[in-house]
């Protein structure tokens, strides 16, 4: 794999012939990603190996393989000499296994992405989502403090991955200074997680950052989440595997970007001189209903043939109106979204519309039920 940080560092040749010595290898830097398995671990990971870092990824146990989203960067750990992502075994829910692997790994960069992070199920098990996303990052800022404590290494920094969830009726445009006000138990968490890594910044000097991160989307989103849900449809109906699609509030808007881009800002916050927390977002909202104007649109078909409103997707409390203002994380890291909106859904359409003709073949191949809905 391409590698703009290589750690091999070896002689080379003059155009003399002669030989310059060759420069002390470099350590290879080393992050930790909770969360490897999911949408934002797998697109951290490729930016990571791009910068030749080597990575290690917690995975939970799962009665089925939960790592599609990395298998295509996965090598034999057998092969010592390519094999630079790394699977361990851990849960959040666990402190001795975050403990254990910070001690084992010995991580530069340590990345908390994991979490129960479905809004809408958060009120069906807000025990567990606060249990894994609040508590959880408590456990993994804990481990980090205990390890640095008992070590006395410097050179460990964190990254949280916080959310626009925590603005919740907060009016748009929100920024770091905008109040938090959380409207779902896994927003709440968020809120507790961010405090969390506030407190053990101000108590205990840890390099730790959060990133409030708005809506980011992909052809590796989550089924279950609206953008994803309605590209997998769109892809289906257009190939004669569904016809209905069931959705609740269409109105709520969202600042929506592209996974790919915002992992690197995460990136960005630890290589700062000081720890700080920052908005990362598009700038840019739009509502569900648009967003099915623009999927529907790019096929040639009309969501009002297709879509049915199904009062099961209505939340308890609502979220309806995020936008974020990003400016600091312009300022400061640099950083700005490169891929659109109009552009992202089409990349999710088109996608999926592979997905769906994949789908087909095997439908009429029977060995697969059309009516199967993701
Ligand atoms: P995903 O839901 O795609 O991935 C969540 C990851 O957390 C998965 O790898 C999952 O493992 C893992 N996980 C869940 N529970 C546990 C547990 N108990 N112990 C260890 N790992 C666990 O989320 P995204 O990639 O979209 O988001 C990454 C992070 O960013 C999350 O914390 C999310 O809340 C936050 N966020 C996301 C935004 C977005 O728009 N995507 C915006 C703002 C914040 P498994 O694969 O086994 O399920
Ligand atoms: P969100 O994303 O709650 O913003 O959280 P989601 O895609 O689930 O919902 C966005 C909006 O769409 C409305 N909606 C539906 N949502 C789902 N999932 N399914 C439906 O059928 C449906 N119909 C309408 C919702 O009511 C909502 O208003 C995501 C997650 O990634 C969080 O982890 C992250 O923190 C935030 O984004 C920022």
């Amino acid at each position: 794999m391409a590698s703009d940080n290589d750690t091999s560092r070896s002689g080379s040749t003059t155009a003399n012939g002669s030989e310059t010595p060759a420069s002390p290898p470099l350590k290879r830097r080393i992050a930790l990603i909770t969360g490897i398995t999911g949408q934002d671990g797998s697109y951290l990971t490729e930016f990571l190996l791009n910068k030749g870092y080597e990575v290690h990824g917690l995975i939970r146990r799962s009665s089925n393989f939960n790592t599609q989203r990395i298998n295509h960067i996965y090598i034999d750990p057998h092969n010592t000499h390519k094999a630079r992502m790394k699977l361990h075994y851990a849960d959040l829910s666990d402190a001795s296994s975050l403990r254990r692997w910070i001690d084992t790994i010995h991580p530069h960069e340590v990345y908390n992405l994991a979490a129960q992070s479905h809004v809408a199920v958060s009120f069906e098990i807000p025990d567990y989502t606060a249990d894994v996303v609040a508590t959880g990052a408590l456990r993994l800022l804990e481990a980090v403090r205990s390890h640095i404590s008992d070590t006395g290494r410097t050179d460990i920094r964190y990254y949280q991955a916080g959310s626009s969830e925590m603005f919740g009726s907060t009016p748009p445009p929100q920024s770091e200074s905008s109040p938090f006000h959380p409207r779902s138990p896994y927003a709440a968490s968020k809120c507790a997680a961010h405090w969390y890594t506030v407190n053990y910044r101000e108590a205990y000097g840890i390099f730790a950052c959060n990133g409030i991160l708005f809506n980011h989307e992909s052809p590796r989103r989550g089924e279950n989440f609206v953008t994803r849900k309605i590209t997998r449809a769109v892809g289906r109906i257009k190939i004669g595997l569904q016809s209905k699609l069931f959705l609740g509030n269409l109105q709520a808007s969202r600042d929506w970007g592209f996974a790919g881009d915002y992992v690197e800002a995460m990136w960005m916050m630890l290589q700062q001189d000081k720890p700080d927390d920052y908005v990362v977002a598009t700038e840019e909202s739009h509502s569900v209903e648009e967003f099915l104007e623009v999927a529907f649109g790019y096929v040639g078909l009309d969501w009002k043939d297709h879509v049915v409103i199904d009062k099961r997707y209505f939340r308890p409390a609502e979220v309806d109106n995020l936008k974020g203002d990003s400016s600091k994380a312009r300022k400061v890291l640099g950083w700005k979204p490169k891929v659109g909106f109009e552009q992202l859904v089409k990349m999710m359409v088109d996608e999926d519309v592979e997905l769906a003709k994949r789908e087909k073949v095997l439908v009429d191949a029977g060995y697969m039920d059309a009516q199967q809905q993701p």
